[in-house]
């Protein structure tokens, strides 16, 4: 009998919506529980037992709990590895090492930058908070010189880890579906290569289901 798994927390969450393109990827069943965050749900005593920091998602698989995203979607690839999607993390150590140094690149490199404009760009007008200016400009160079990284590798390669749509890829989609619909888009558009690679990634039908649920009400 087919598991189903838990995410707890709302779609439009970024970190959220890397774990349900992945499910979605790996054709995993899961049932996603809402937290609402305007409520402070994710502060309350019994979330923080799954989800100890106090920030979605959290997640359930039998009788385990994990947090982290990109650790969630390893293990998913992992653990479904015969089912759904079976390039995303990788057939061999050296498919798997790419990966993990381009996801590493995401995290390390890539989110802190565009993580803070989607905030700054997104979030901050719809939570009527006043957007800082001085952390825009920053971040916009950042990203800037991240995504000149990332058009000289596109180049080379269809995808970030090689010739494969991989965890590494995905995990770019949630912080890039935000930004390209604000006035930073451009950062995106206007480089031949990461342009290419975006309409490739977001194009995929497990990626429109997930803007698809950010869509409705929570
Ligand atoms: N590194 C974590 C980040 C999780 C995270 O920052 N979640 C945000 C929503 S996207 C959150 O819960 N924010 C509320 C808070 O930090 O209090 C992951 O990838 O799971």
């Amino acid at each position: 009998m087919a598991t189903t798994v838990k995410v707890f927390g709302p779609p439009m969450s970024t970190a959220v919506s890397r774990v349900l393109v992945c499910l979605l990827e790996k054709d995993v069943q899961f049932q996603l529980i809402n937290v609402s965050m305007a409520k402070g749900e994710h502060k309350k005593p019994d979330y923080l037992k799954i989800q100890p920091f106090g920030q979605v998602p959290a997640f359930q698989d039998e009788d385990i709990s994990l947090f982290e995203s990109r650790a969630i979607c390893r293990y998913i690839s992992d653990k479904y590895s015969k089912q759904g999607n079976n390039s995303l993390f990788g057939t061999n150590p050296l498919e798997k090492a790419s990966i993990d140094q381009w996801l590493e690149a995401e995290g390390q490199s890539f989110h802190p930058p565009s993580g803070a404009l989607v905030f700054q760009l997104a979030f901050a007008p719809r939570m009527k908070i006043k957007q800082d200016e001085n952390l825009i400009k920053q971040s916009e160079a950042k990203l800037s010189k991240v995504l000149d990284v990332y058009e000289q590798r596109l180049g080379d390669s269809r995808f970030l880890a090689g010739d494969e749509f991989t965890l590494a890829d995905l995990s770019h989609l949630p912080n890039t579906q935000y930004l390209v619909n604000t006035e930073k888009g451009n950062l995106f558009k206007e480089r031949k290569n990461v342009g290419r690679w975006w309409d490739e990634i977001s194009g995929r039908d497990s990626w429109k289901k997930v803007v698809e649920m950010q869509k409705s009400p929570a």
